[in-house]
């Protein structure tokens, strides 16, 4: 097996250098440095990646196919480098070539093939997969155009194409003879065969060529190396231009079209169905690829299709790949000829859903006509997997329509994604405790009623090599000279920090570090168009996907209320701050735009006003994404998960806050409760409604929020300043939404749908402890200590572990 010594290194560099640009070492950018390095890196990996292989075949083990339309990556440079262990000798190299490898890491553009948690959630499960040795295949799609860029333009986002693969991807490998095709459109011809079965040929169908390309998930210092497949559409005929057919001469350049647009952009948006045909397609187009692919290496080896679920499981990342069902389902009828008591059979065991929503307008569901035109085949045998269940529903409930309109799949002229994924699996999880009860008491009570044994909650976690060893190397040192390095493979160690919260010494050191990686944000803030800001002050940090139910919105309009405040009373005992934000909105979605321009022009005020002597300033971080998110975990304070209480299904930022030893400031929402537990709610700021209050709200038509807009003055005068031009003369038209959507209950919506004004005071007040409790510095050092050490549970390993036995039963492998 290679292993790189320092001289190999060197020369391997120079090699690449020579081969790829014919340079010198003393000639070569940074760009030319960084792809010789990875190349270099990864002739290393590529020796662990087939013995890897060759060892999972031989043990025959039992694989995981993690099918997710995201894998929110980052970059994989510098995190390749510390899983193989050759950090030290890579650091040698580049110090003689005089150069930094941070400097070197932030030439690789970051692979952004998702919008947020549930894209950054399969990247960190792969991370656990490969370090506990699972034998595991993520499928996906090559989005030749990820999540966009975004760049702040007068206070205004705009989106800025990510041309992610524009220089190449280095540590991509593409796999042509493993390409497969897949079939779109046309219609269903029936026959029978010699033995007089019934037969389904799908004709006149439009076809594309799915083509892998696949990644390496590196394991932490364990030679194993598995494997991340993204599947890219070329056409199937390259199409002739002699053609004297002008039938086939029209195909094939419908082919080529539909070839180029499948893979053509990631849909940046993460939180409303659309009911777009082209993300139908995606869907397809990567399912129907995996499925194919997954069935023929299990053939390769076994001869029993009956024992599939032996083998192998495709989990679903929410119902994005829901599709499966049915694909499974076609190619056990249709080309291993099953009965369709043993297709359902095999793929009923083979088959899992996670769910990662319970807001409705985010449900799936696709218009019968679209979908019976575009996948005629799938569409048929949906239809039969309905009818057969609805049946079932009627022998067991005598026909209550209710059960019916609740759970049939197809209904209303749609089909339903969530309910075939849970028709079609042995399990169904939600993502957080509270997440998990909220599905079984309200939107899947029916289901959880007729199959309970199918729910179980996998409550998220985060992988600690990214978000600690990698992102945050200070605190890394200042944890693994205390208690050992076991923490990197078995966060539950981190327990052993707990006694040191107390030394004095030791809290010292923290907040020195802190204060360090601090200083390390100030630097990028003030490089990419930020303001000055002081390391000294308290760094406030609210940075996910910009959603009126994640009230980014409450935040600022308490920024607001701060300074209005502040500006009656210039003498007020305040703590500085630094309220610091990062979000990204759905390019269409118009409201969280101009929460964003609002928070601009918020931000624009304040750092300007001289009268406030810098005591709070608002920085709104352009481009939010995962490699400047690691920076931004390791320099916060407090951590705002402020969601309305049961909306967020988990999160998995505020596990990367606590790892990184910042406060929580939240309300018990997703996996928020669990952190309050875990640390002790006396080391949290929790504040607002609790679930169970909003979902009696909602079920009860909402609340007046008129009646606090009447005699609050506080909550009166930001939102008179909001609309009056007093935060932007020119652009407040852009707010007069935000104050529509506070008070006016117009529509079908109720008025402040997310309970921003009655959770006003409640979070006005947890932030003055907040800044009380940051006086008593001993205090702070001390829980933030206990943060970090009591962090263990939302390790992504601990996560992967509960999906290994309760749901897949995967057998570990050690080399
Ligand atoms: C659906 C249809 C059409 C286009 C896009 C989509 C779409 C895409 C992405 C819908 C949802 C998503 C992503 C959802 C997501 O990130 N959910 C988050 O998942 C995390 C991991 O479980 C949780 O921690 C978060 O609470 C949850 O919001």
């Amino acid at each position: 097996m290679k292993v790189l010594n320092k001289d190999e290194l060197r020369h391997s560099i120079e090699e690449y250098l020579k081969i790829l640009y014919r340079k010198e070492v003393s000639e070569a950018s940074r760009m030319q440095i960084y792809q010789a390095l990875s190349y270099s890196i990864k002739d290393v990996i590529i020796d662990q990646w087939m013995s890897t292989h060759r060892a999972f075949e031989e043990k025959d083990v039992k694989t995981v196919y993690y099918l997710s339309m995201e894998f929110l990556l980052g970059r994989a440079l510098g995190n390749n480098i510390i899983s193989l262990k050759l950090d030290k000798v890579v650091n040698t190299v580049l110090e003689e070539i005089g150069i930094k490898l941070e400097d070197i890491e932030e030439e690789e553009p970051d692979p952004a093939l998702g919008n947020g948690g549930l894209g950054r959630l399969a990247a960190c499960f792969l991370d656990s997969l490969s370090t506990l040795g699972y034998a595991a295949v993520g499928c996906g799609i090559r989005y030749k155009y990820g999540m966009f860029k975004q760049v702040i333009e007068n206070g205004f986002q705009i989106e800025v194409p990510d041309d992610w693969l524009k220089n190449g991807y280095p540590f991509e490998m593409k796999q042509d003879d493993l390409s497969v095709i897949v079939k779109f459109g046309g219609y269903v011809r029936i026959t029978k065969d010699e033995l007089g079965r019934e037969k389904y040929i799908q004709e006149n169908y439009s076809s594309v060529r799915a083509v892998p390309y696949d990644l390496p998930i590196v394991g932490y210092g364990n030679h194993i190396v598995n494997t991340l497949r993204i599947w890219d559409a070329e056409a199937t005929n390259h199409f002739n231009l002699d053609s004297f057919d002008k039938g086939d001469y029209q195909k094939a350049v419908e082919d080529q079209n539909l070839a180029r647009s499948i893979c053509e952009v990631l849909y940046p948006n993460d939180s409303h169905y659309a009911g777009k045909e082209l993300r139908l397609k995606q869907q397809y187009f990567f399912v129907s690829a995996s499925i194919q692919r997954a069935v023929l290496k299990y053939m390769e080896k076994h001869e029993d299709i009956h024992k599939l679920p032996e083998k192998v499981v495709f989990q679903m990342n929410d119902t994005h790949p829901s599709v499966t069902v049915a694909e499974l389902m076609r190619i056990l009828l249709d080309d291993y000829n099953l009965s369709w008591e043993e297709a359902w059979e095999i793929t009923t065991h083979s088959c899992a859903y996670t769910n990662h929503t319970i807001m409705s307008e985010a449900l799936e569901k696709w218009p019968i006509d679209l979908f019976s035109k575009l996948l005629p085949r799938i569409y048929q045998l949906i239809e039969e997997i309905n009818r057969r269940f609805l049946m079932n529903i009627k022998v067991q409930y005598n026909g209550d329509p209710n059960k019916i309109e609740k759970m049939a799949i197809i209904y209303n002229g749609h089909i339903r994604m969530a309910n075939l994924a849970i028709v079609g699996s042995f399990s169904v999880n939600g993502v957080a405790e509270l997440h998990t009860d909220i599905l079984k008491k309200q939107q899947l009570r029916d289901f959880y009623e007729m199959t309970p044994d199918k729910f179980n909650n996998k409550t998220n976690g985060i992988t600690q090599r990214r978000f600690l060893l990698h992102g945050n190397p200070l605190l890394s040192s200042f944890v693994t000279s205390r208690i050992g390095d076991k923490w990197i493979t078995n966060l539950q160690h981190m327990k052993n920090l707990e006694e040191f919260a107390k030394d004095p010494k030791s809290q010292r050191e923290f907040m020195e570090i802190k204060y360090q990686n601090k200083v390390r944000l100030a630097e990028y803030i003030k490089l990419h168009n930020g303001p000055e800001i002081d390391p000294n002050s308290i760094f406030d940090v609210q940075v996910k996907r910009l959603h009126e139910y994640k009230r980014q919105l409450l935040n600022i309009m308490h920024v607001m209320y701060l300074y209005e405040e502040l500006k009656k009373n210039p003498n007020m005992d305040i703590v500085p701050r630094t309220f610091i934000f990062g979000a990204k909105a759905s390019a269409g979605y118009h409201r969280a735009k101009a929460i964003i321009k609002l928070i601009n022009s918020v931000g624009d005020v304040i750092n300007n006003d001289k009268s406030i002597n810098n005591k709070i300033k608002v920085v709104f971080i352009e481009n939010y994404r995962v490699s400047n998110a690691e920076m931004i975990f390791a320099a916060a304070d407090v951590s705002e998960q402020i969601s309305t209480a049961s909306k967020e299904a988990s999160g998995t930022g505020n596990m990367k806050f606590m790892l990184n030893g910042a406060l929580t400031l939240g309300t018990l929402d997703g996996a928020n409760v669990e952190i309050a537990e875990e640390v002790g709610v006396e080391n949290t700021f929790i504040f607002g409604l609790t679930a169970d209050e909003v979902i009696h709200y909602e079920l009860h038509g909402g609340y007046n929020p008129r009646e606090i807009y009447d005699h609050d003055m506080g909550v009166q005068s930001i939102m008179k300043h909001m609309i009056e031009g007093y935060y932007d003369p020119i652009n407040h038209d852009a707010f007069q939404d935000i104050y529509n959507s506070l008070l006016d209950s117009y529509q079908l919506d109720r008025a402040d749908q997310y309970f921003i004004l009655k959770d006003f005071r409640s979070y006005v007040e947890a932030q003055r402890k907040v800044q009380e409790a940051y006086k008593d510095k001993s205090w702070w050092a001390k829980t933030a200590i206990l943060n970090v050490a009591n962090c263990g549970k939302f390790s992504s390993d601990r996560t992967i572990e509960e999906y290994v036995k309760d749901i897949w039963k995967l057998e570990k492998v050690t080399l």
